[in-house]
């Protein structure tokens, strides 16, 4: 029968079934919870009823508290009372989990009296991920069934953990074998024929026991995370909270979690957090296209170029096991290409990341190849060759003779006008940019750049190919360094300009790390390598990076570049470097000056910030949020700051223009106020209302 419009609740014989029906993931929202409330009230007054199986229909069990419903008032039962009345239950309660039981999910099976799960299940407790921490108990719980060490690694990385090992650690206490529901109601009888007790979580202690006296424990896995949970407030308060299960009460420690876990919730990081959550999903959505539009099928990809990149982007394909014909000029720049990548295969199998076996199964599905004509039977062809545009308008030029019709083409460059390449070809409605970031198999960003031409059919397909491949695709237009690049080259702009001006790059470098980016600009740079897109024929000393370059100055790889490397990389500030931007600063008749660290601080973000605001402005991103998810997933943006546009709605539109005005006396157009902050900021509204 319907108890309300998610969950329904039947018996068989003795066993009471409350199953949820609520897509797309379950998620406990209050409809989900009082539906639940109602069939356990009903089972436990239900004399025919000896135990009950709760369940989930649809793709997977709860996948956590519905984040929907954070900010809005809560709505009775809450998910903390849902589990009293079931952990409280006179009769047996047994969660029978397949897909994902996340967070809330999880946390409302640990209340349960057992636990079966399908093999492929997956138990995991992300909330970190959102910036906050288990806040139904997880955090007290957790610890009293896999023991202390087990649970801050699970609740602070947010890591799920398969059915099989769940059951090893006794967080499932069965695996079902075949019909999960079925699996679920025999297993409840048997509890019942056994007469197995009502078994509840908070009275175990044997686990917490194996940690007390052992302070050490804590300061061990502080120590060994720090770097990683550096400006996350989440992870310390979720430590706090198991470090809570050896000192207090069981209830006492409930009341702890729920005061932090409230700290979190109203903290801008979580709201940050939450922000890149949805971001990342809306990014997929791609807006103003038919819903029935077409997508094309890629049975097999074309690489054009087989160096870091084009290996890079051909290993994507392989290991989505899509086979791709891989070309180069010469066969020994194939054959090195080919043998970067069976290496790369061979060091992530020798880390246990894949199986040994994987590797020939990977390389057998790229097929290398010195003819273009190869490339003719390819539903997607990729160039990666040189950054030049005659090259690549070569290059488009040949692929237009050999590339079958309706074939997408595409091209990875970073900054040249894709419009350009295109006109190279007969066929511009079918070339489009898939701009993959360094290393291409690692980097989650994927830049899907449509041109003026693009056809709906490949956006839809390219976007689709993006989640395919395992990267995260937002769907920007085409123009200098469509979103990252461009919004990367103000933060350029500012940073060269700072270190003329008076500041280091070792000052600027700080008060980015400071503000969470994992690495400094400058160190950054001379990390990728400043010979990147540097030309030694046509060099002139015209900035820094330039006299740096011919110095042979190249970055890291040549153990010196804004910085001094030792033999382990580590950087020293190069008094060489300072010297040549003390010298070209004297050379432009600048005069150098104190800069103060709020002033690089402004000066960099709110440059970026107004970057931002014209590329929303000009179309060529379709979404203030798209703009965050590509800092955030491809530049290092720190996520508790939930991306450049996210931050500065925080600042508030008119606090960030006036910002600019004041910038913009001081420093130039740089800061001319994009049209779109005074527009929004005269109607009191944000980046996310545009
Ligand atoms: N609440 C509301 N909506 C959710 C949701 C959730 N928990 N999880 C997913 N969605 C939506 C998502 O926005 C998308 O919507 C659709 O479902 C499909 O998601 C008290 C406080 C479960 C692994 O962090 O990790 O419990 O775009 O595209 O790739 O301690 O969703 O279709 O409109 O991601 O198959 C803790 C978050 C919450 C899990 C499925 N739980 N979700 O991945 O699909 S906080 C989580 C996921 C909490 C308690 C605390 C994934 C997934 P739309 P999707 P997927």
């Amino acid at each position: 029968m319907k108890v309300n419009d998610v969950v329904t609740y039947e018996v068989e014989g003795p066993i009471a079934v409350i199953t949820a029906h609520s897509p797309p993931v379950n998620a406990l929202s209050s409809a989900v919870r009082q539906g639940i409330a109602g069939a356990v009230q009903t089972a436990l007054g239900d004399g025919s009823v000896g135990a009950m199986v709760l369940i989930c229909e649809g793709r997977t069990f709860f996948a956590g508290a519905d984040i929907t419903e954070f900010g809005k008032p809560p709505v009775e039962p809450t998910l903390r009372n849902l589990q009293l009345i079931v952990e409280n239950a006179t009769k047996p309660v047994i969660a029978a989990i397949h897909g994902t039981a996340l967070g809330g999910g999880l946390e409302l099976a640990l209340v349960a009296h057992y636990r079966i799960a399908v093999p492929s299940a997956k138990c995991g407790l992300p909330e970190v991920k959102l910036g906050l921490l288990p806040g139904a108990g997880g955090t007290q719980r957790l610890p009293r069934i896999v023991g202390i060490e087990k649970a801050l690694d699970l609740t602070t990385s947010g890591a799920p953990v398969g059915a099989r090992a769940a059951k090893e650690m006794g967080l499932v206490d069965e695996l079902a074998q075949g019909d999960l529901r079925a699996d679920a109601i025999a297993f409840a009888r048997r509890v019942l024929e056994e007469k197995r007790p009502l078994l509840k979580v908070r009275d175990r202690t044997e686990k917490l026991d194996e940690a007390r006296g052992k302070p050490e424990i804590f300061a061990n896995f502080r120590k060994a995370n720090a770097r990683k949970f550096r400006g996350f407030k989440a992870p310390e308060h979720i430590i706090r909270c198991v470090e809570a299960t050896l000192e207090k009460s069981f209830d006492e420690g409930m009341v702890y979690e729920r005061q932090l876990f409230n700290e979190l919730q109203s903290d801008s990081q979580s709201a940050a957090q939450r922000h890149v959550f949805f971001a990342e999903r809306q990014a997929a959505k791609v807006l103003g296209l038919a819903a029935d539009t077409p997508t094309l099928p890629i049975a097999k990809v074309g690489v054009i170029g087989a160096g870091t990149m084009g290996g890079g982007i051909a290993m994507n394909f392989a290991n989505a096991g899509i086979p791709v014909t891989i070309v180069e000029a010469k066969q020994e720049a194939l054959d090195r290409g080919l043998g970067i990548i069976r290496g790369n295969y061979e060091s992530t199998a020798k880390k246990g990341r894949m199986k040994a076996e994987d590797v020939d199964t990977r390389m057998g599905l790229l097929t290398g190849s010195v003819a273009m004509e190869d490339l003719a039977d390819c539903d997607l062809i990729i160039e990666a060759v040189f950054e030049n545009l005659d090259v690549k308008r070569e290059v488009f030029g040949t692929l237009d003779a050999i590339a079958r019709p309706g074939a997408i083409l595409a091209t990875n460059t970073s900054y040249l006008d894709i419009d350009d390449i295109a006109a190279a070809t007969e066929r511009p409605e079918s070339v489009c940019g898939l701009h993959f970031f360094s290393p291409a198999n690692v980097m989650k960003l994927l830049e899907v750049v449509r041109t003026k031409d693009t056809s709906p059919e490949i956006v839809v397909t390219a976007m689709k190919l993006a989640k395919t491949i395992g990267k995260i695709g937002v769907l920007v237009g085409n123009g200098f360094g469509f979103v990252g690049n461009r919004i990367l080259a103000a933060r350029n702009a500012q940073a060269d300009r700072l270190v003329l001006e008076g500041a280091t790059p070792w000052t600027v470098d700080r008060v980015l790390y400071d503000f969470g980016f994992a690495m400094g600009h400058f160190q950054m740079r001379d990390l990728v390598g400043l010979d990147v897109g540097w030309n030694r024929e046509t060099t002139s000393s015209a900035n820094v990076r330039e006299i740096l370059n011919e110095m042979g100055r190249h970055g890291q790889k040549t153990k010196g570049g804004y910085y001094d490397y030792d033999d382990n990389r580590k950087q020293t500030p190069s008094p060489i470097a300072m010297q040549v931007i003390e010298d070209f600063a004297a050379k432009q008749g600048i005069e150098r000056r104190a800069v103060s660290d709020d002033e690089i601080h402004d000066r960099i973000l709110f440059a970026m910030v107004n970057e931002g605001a014209r590329i929303l402005d000009e179309g060529i991103a379709a979404r203030a949020s798209d703009i965050d998810i590509v800092w955030v997933t491809g530049y290092g943006w720190p996520k508790y700051r939930g991306g450049p546009m996210f931050w500065g709605d925080l600042q508030g539109l008119p606090t960030v223009l006036e910002k600019l005005k004041t910038l913009e006396a001081a420093h130039g157009e740089a800061f001319t106020p994009s049209p779109l902050i005074e527009r929004l900021a005269a109607e009191g509204k944000g980046f996310r209302d545009a």
